[in-house]
Formats: C-alpha cells, structure tokens, sequence
C-alpha cells in the first residue's frame, strides 16, 4: 500500500485503519505461529527437455524402476497408463481402463502395488505392479472423504483432498493414521486446492500443484509450511498459446521425480510432458 498525497481528516481515518489492520495483521501472524518472517519465494522453472505424449485426463504421475505411470480420470475413462520416455517423446508401453464406475485421481507405488485413489468413490484401487492386475483382496480401509493427490514418503501415503490438509495414511491397508495429518500453510496462513502430490527424497520435501494456478507448492512436512513454490506460469501459458488450451481445461496435475531428481510435470490435456530444473531458495 502506497499514500501517495498528504492525510486530510478522512485519510487520518484511513491511516489509522491501516495501522490498526497492520498491527491485527502482525499478531494474526505471532498467533498463528508464523515459522517465517515472510512469504514464501516463488522460484520459475527451467525447461530441460520435452516429451510428446498423447493428452490425457492427467490425475497422478509418478515413477518406477525408470517407466512413467500416469493416471487419468473421468467416469468410464479412467485409466492407468505406462510410459516410456524416448527421444522427445513418450512411448505408450501399457494402458489398462479402470472400473467404469470410478473417477480415478492421484497414484504412486507403495508395498509392491500400484495403489491408486478414486474422485468421490471412497474407494482405493491396488493394482499388481508386475502383472498390472486389480488386487481385490483384502480390501484396504474405506477412504474418508475425497481423493485427490498421492505420494508415498517411505512410510506413510499422503492423501490430498483439495482442502489446506495432507491425511496420513497406511501404506498397507490404507488406514487413517489419526493426528498425522498435516495442515499446510504460507507463512501461517492456510493454503488449500492442494492437489497431486509428489514427495521428494532427497530433501523429504512434498510437492503439491495448487488447482487454479500453474504453482507448485513445496511443503516441508516437519513444519507444514511452504518453503517455496515453484513456478510453471509461463511454461504453461506458452504451452496453451501453441495448443489452443483453455486454462480451466488443462490445468497442471501431474509431478514426478525420476530416479535421477529430475521433476517431470504435466496436466490435464497437456499433449506434453516437460522435465524442469529449478534453483532452491537460501
Ligand atoms: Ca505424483
């Protein structure tokens, strides 16, 4: 906020609204046990390489032992798709269609199994990672409200549901670990639309792409905040200008780590799959 000309008795009224705001602001701050003095920096990405692939429904990305495994949504499309990264392009190695009656969101790999989260089902899918083949016994834990993104830090599977919560979950039977869920803020403030997620080793960082933006946010699940975020503005914008995209219809929703620590990203309808660097913040 900027004053630009001299207070007359109004703008004494102004002034003394802006301190008071100010001064509300800095304790909301202190109460809410602000970890940072200020706001998360934004960090833009760098372009490594790019890769074609055929434009999906994009839900969940992830990688294992060097093949993409993308999941893509929507009733009676949903599907499970195995890529295999070439020169500038992704080779389709498997599809499997999902159940018709579920909207398939984000996934990762954890206990031998694909396990895979469904939009309002309640329901988590398991998929045998050799043979590709639905795992229907037993039955993992109802989910408790809805699935969005995925990932798995080793020992816990991290569910979002659109919502500023990641939720603990057992990797084995998928069981809500009660009081281990995270409530992610910037700076103290709540940050929500966390969507597909993709934990990173070597830094135990969670990365989760915001719904309505081309941000990424980097959480750091020992403190629950945001350590930075990274920006894909304008590597998507220019991927909608060539493509003829419209924002709400191809928003980012896929992030992965390969084995190397390369970040791959994609989204909905994105006929591309790009593999960014990106400096880390002090
Ligand atoms: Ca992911």
């Amino acid at each position: 906020m900027v004053l630009t000309s001299k207070p007359g008795r109004k703008g004494k009224g102004v002034l003394r609204h802006f301190f008071s705001t100010l001064c509300l602001l800095f304790l909301t701050g202190i109460l809410a046990g602000a970890a940072n003095a200020a706001p998360a920096k934004i960090v833009a990405v760098e372009l490594t390489k790019s890769y074609a692939k055929a434009p999906k429904f994009t839900q969940g990305l992830f990688f294992h032992e060097g093949v993409l495994y993308e999941t893509s949504g929507l009733y009676g499309l949903s599907e499970l798709n195995l890529w295999e990264l070439t020169e500038g392009q992704l080779n389709n190695l498997h599809s499997v269609m999902l159940p018709e009656r579920v909207f398939a969101e984000g996934s990762t790999v954890a206990e031998g199994m694909i396990q895979i989260l469904t939009w309002q089902g309640n329901a988590l899918l398991r998929y045998d990672l050799e043979s590709l083949t639905p795992i229907m016994a037993p039955r993992p834990k109802r989910v408790p409200g809805e699935g969005w993104g995925l990932t798995y830090d080793g020992e816990v599977l991290w569910r979002s549901d659109g919502s500023n919560t990641l939720w603990a979950h057992s990797p084995v039977d998928f069981s809500l670990l009660s009081g281990k869920e995270l409530i992610i803020t910037d700076n103290g403030v709540p940050v929500d639309k966390l969507n597909e997620l993709e934990y990173e080793p070597e830094s135990g960082l969670i990365y989760a792409n915001i719904l309505g933006s081309d941000l990424v946010a980097a959480i750091d699940p020992q403190s629950s905040s945001i350590v930075f975020y990274l920006d894909f503005t304008q590597l998507a914008a220019g991927m909608r200008e060539i493509y003829q995209l419209k924002f709400q219809e191809s928003v980012l929703n896929g992030l992965a780590f390969d084995q190397k620590g390369a970040l791959f990203a994609t989204g909905k309808h994105w006929p591309i799959v790009y593999e960014v660097s990106f400096l880390r913040p002090l």
